[in-house]
């Protein structure tokens, strides 16, 4: 079912930017010229996995897309807002589009009717705030206190050991390192699916690590894709029929990662739901209470569902609401590579961006492949500081910090800008820096990356020094790769009486 409204905005788009958010955590957002190319992926695995299939970048100079919500600022600071004022069965697709001297504005529904807000401001940072805060409001987002969170995927990878978890958290309980979570991440389990079989790597159970971390003070924390299903699983081999499946019979491929393509469940056949609450009382029965819940956009992919009535919004909540009232209320839910607004009331905190890499570009992947969503510091700037209202519908989850200087090719003004991002956005901590490998300075930058902060705003969203939202009250950060505004490159500087101040400055010093 799809419904569009459409407008035109008499006003010349060589004056316009526009702010857009993309469909899922990884996707980009990001606040351009209006007259600017959006990047479209080259290879479609990248749009499976980084966007919606449905509605991808455009690709086409003056065409932006936008999941959600849309704004368009003038010079003067205004212009016009749209958002979706209820997405729990229903996505939103923004298109703004520069045609000859006047924009053309579509806003298409995927899925029931829903409210849609649109309003011309004289402010649009405040008109932003106050329509995607009403959507948490309708969606009754869940906001618990944000935690700081060590995860083992940043250092261990999928080569983790129950050993190598153990380590971290005695050494972070001898030196006091303010932690709430030990989260073990991918690398634990047999196969997609196969959750409850340990990997002959892990060397050991996941279901044995909650209690020794409990002793050791810290909640319990687990990664799982619970939509994926490994192709050469033993889940796959049992239940044939419980995978979302294409046009032409065969079960979806729903991206490529882990070696190669896999498939996902189809959430809304009724056994999918059965065994969905069941995963998650599983381990919530082994003492995990933080579950990091991965590649959640696979239940939204297009295909053919065992219920073909159920839009892809509803069938992917379906299943996160399977997952939901297996955890139970307490159980503190993150999302990951998940449709953001479908997610709002069901998940206590969200990733608002790719993943964090310790280097600052990947530039071959971004710009030869065209692939906005690709992991990379500077893609995670971008991105989440694009997104800085989405406080108002979760814990944002800006990904970890990199305070080590091993293993890491970020430099002194990168890590300083990782550091701006958790200042400003607020929201969850977390890091993944063996603590073995921290000298002292590392471990001072690390308890700063620890520190709660409430989310900060934009102070303007007509400058922007790279492609994003950069100027906030607290501080501006310079994305670009030259100097601007006084700012070195890949920097962020903490706004000071008199003028801005390097953050990092007190350990340069050390
Ligand atoms: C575990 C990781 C970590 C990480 C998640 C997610 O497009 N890709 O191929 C792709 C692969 C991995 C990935 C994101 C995208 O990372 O964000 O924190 O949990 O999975 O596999």
């Amino acid at each position: 079912m799809t419904s569009e409204r459409s407008w035109t905005l008499p006003i010349s788009p060589h004056e316009l930017r526009v702010l857009v958010n993309g469909y899922q955590s990884w996707s980009e957002a990001e606040l351009r010229a209006l007259l600017d190319t959006p990047q479209r992926a080259l290879f479609s695995w990248m749009i499976e996995q980084g966007q919606d299939p449905v509605f991808p970048p455009s690709g086409e100079a003056g065409v932006w897309r936008s999941h959600t919500l849309i704004a368009l600022i003038r010079p003067d600071g205004g212009g016009w807002v749209g958002c979706l004022q209820d997405a729990r069965q229903t996505f939103a697709h923004w298109e703004a589009r520069a045609v000859g001297g006047q924009v053309e504005l579509s806003c298409t529904l995927e899925g029931p009717p829903a409210e849609v807000a649109f309003e011309e401001t004289g402010d649009v940072i405040t008109t932003v705030e106050t329509l995607t805060a009403r959507l948490g409001t309708v969606m009754q987002a869940r906001t618990p206190p944000p935690l700081r969170v060590w995860c083992s995927w940043y250092s261990y990878y999928r080569d983790v050991t129950l050993a190598a978890m153990l380590d971290n958290a005695r050494l972070a309980r001898e030196l006091a390192l303010p932690f709430d979570v030990f989260q073990l991440d991918d690398g634990f389990q047999a196969d997609l699916g196969d959750w409850f079989e340990p990997s002959p790597h892990f060397g050991g159970h996941a279901q044995d690590l909650p209690a020794a971390l409990q002793e050791l003070g810290f909640r319990a924390g687990l990664w799982l894709a619970p939509f994926l299903v490994g192709p050469r699983s033993r889940l796959r081999a049992q239940q044939p029929e419980w995978l979302l499946r294409g046009a032409d019979g065969e079960p979806l491929r729903a991206g490529h990662n882990w070696g190669g393509p896999y498939h996902v469940l189809d959430t809304t056949h009724p056994e999918v739901l059965a065994w969905l609450r069941d995963l998650a009382a599983t381990v919530r029965g082994w003492g995990y209470t933080y579950l990091k819940l991965d590649f959640l956009y696979g239940a939204a992919l297009p295909g053919v569902r065992y219920d073909p009535a159920v839009s892809r919004a509803a069938a992917y909540r379906q299943g996160l609401q399977a997952l939901r009232d297996g955890a139970g209320e307490e159980t503190f839910l993150l999302g990951c590579g998940a449709p953001l607004a479908s997610s709002i009331g069901l998940v206590d905190a969200m990733r608002t961006g790719p993943d964090v890499t310790p280097f600052w570009d990947d530039e071959a992947r971004r710009v030869l492949l065209g692939d906005g969503a690709v992991p990379s510091t500077r893609s995670v700037l971008h991105t989440t500081l694009s997104r800085w209202y989405q406080h108002a519908w979760y814990q944002p989850d800006p990904d970890v910090m990199i305070a080590r200087r091993e293993l890491s090719l970020l430099g002194e003004h990168e890590r300083g800008a990782l550091l701006g991002l958790l200042d400003v956005i607020g929201g969850l901590r977390a890091s993944s820096d063996p603590i073995r490998l921290l000298d002292e300075a590392g471990r001072a930058l690390l308890r700063q990356s620890l520190q709660l902060s409430r989310p900060d705003r934009p102070r303007t969203l007509t400058t922007s020094y790279g492609g994003a939202v950069t100027h906030f009250t607290r501080g501006t950060f310079n994305l670009l790769d030259v100097p601007a505004g006084g700012l070195a490159p890949h920097s962020y500087s903490a706004a000071q009486v008199g003028g801005l101040q390097p953050l990092l400055a007190r350990h340069q010093q050390t």
